[in-house]
C-alpha cells in the first residue's frame, strides 16, 4: 500500500513549501518511496473523520499499512528509519542525527514559531513593536549557535539526513525576514538543501496542489 498524508486543500503559504506537510513530501523523495496525498480543507480537519487520524485536528498524518502516524517530525523519523538514504548506518551517527532531528523541532522551530505568528497575529497590538526585538534577538540567538556549530561543513553531522531535512524546513520559515541573511552560511547551507533533486520535486508537488486548488494553470509559474 502507498502511504497516504493529509495537506492542506488550499494552503496558507500559497505552495511555498512552508506548511509541515512539505518535510513529509521531501522525506518520501529522499528515500524514493511513492505515496498518495488527501487535500483536506480547514473545515474537515476538525471533524470526526481526520480527527480519528490527528487528535489535534491538523496537517500532516501519515496512514500505511493500517498505522495511523500524526507529528511531522514522528512522520519523517518513521519514514527515515523504514528505508535507507535519511539516517547513517552506524548507530551513533543515527543517534546523533536523530538529535539534529529533536533540535530542529524543540529548539530552533519555537522561537522562529513564535516570530513568525507574533508578525501575523498581533501586529497591530500596542505591544507588537516592543516585544518584536525581543522575539528576534531569540531567534538571533539561536542562529548564532547554530552558525557556529555548521562553521563550513556541508550538512550537520557528516551525510545528509533527516536532521537535516528539519533543520531546512525550520530555517525556511524566516525567509523574507532578512535574519538567516546574517548568516550567510546558514543560507548557504538552505540553499544547497533546497538545490537537491528530492526537494525539488517535492516543492514541484507542492506547488501543483496548490495551483490547482485555485484554479490555477500548474504549466505557469507564479
Ligand atoms: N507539531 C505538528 C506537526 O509538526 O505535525 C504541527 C502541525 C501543524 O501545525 N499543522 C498546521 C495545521 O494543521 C499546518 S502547518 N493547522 C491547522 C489548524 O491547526 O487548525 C503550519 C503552517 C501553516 C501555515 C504556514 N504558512 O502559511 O506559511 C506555515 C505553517
Amino acid at each position: 500500500m502507498r502511504p497516504i498524508i493529509t495537506a492542506f486543500e488550499s494552503s496558507p503559504d500559497r505552495g511555498r513549501g512552508l506548511a509541515r506537510d512539505f518535510r513529509v513530501r521531501w522525506a518520501f523523495e529522499e528515500v524514493g518511496q511513492p505515496y498518495d496525498v488527501r487535500l483536506v480543507s480547514f473545515d474537515a480537519m476538525k471533524q470526526p473523520a481526520h480527527l480519528a487520524l490527528h487528535p489535534f485536528g491538523q496537517i500532516p498524518t501519515y496512514e500505511a499499512d493500517g498505522l495511523v502516524l500524526f507529528e511531522s517530525g514522528a512522520v519523517v523519523l518513521h519514514i527515515a528509519r523504514r528505508q535507507p538514504g535519511l539516517l547513517p548506518e552506524d548507530e551513533a551517527a543515527c543517534a546523533r542525527a536523530v538529535s539534529w532531528l529533536f533540535a530542529a523541532l524543540d529548539t530552533v522551530e519555537p522561537p522562529i514559531v513564535e516570530l513568525s505568528m507574533t508578525a501575523i497575529l498581533e501586529r497591530d497590538e500596542p505591544w507588537y513593536e516592543a516585544r518584536r526585538p525581543m522575539l528576534e534577538q531569540r531567534v538571533r540567538q539561536r542562529l548564532a549557535q547554530l552558525a557556529a556549530r555548521l562553521g563550513e561543513a556541508e550538512w550537520l553531522d557528516g551525510a545528509f539526513s533527516a536532521g537535516d531535512l528539519m533543520m531546512v524546513t525550520v530555517l525556511r520559515r524566516l525567509g523574507g525576514s532578512g535574519l538567516l541573511d546574517e548568516h550567510p552560511s546558514l543560507a548557504a547551507y538552505v540553499a544547497r538543501a533546497e538545490g537537491r533533486p528530492a526537494y525539488r520535486r517535492a516543492f514541484a508537488d507542492q506547488l501543483a496542489a496548490f495551483k490547482q486548488s485555485f484554479g490555477i494553470d500548474p504549466a505557469r509559474s507564479m
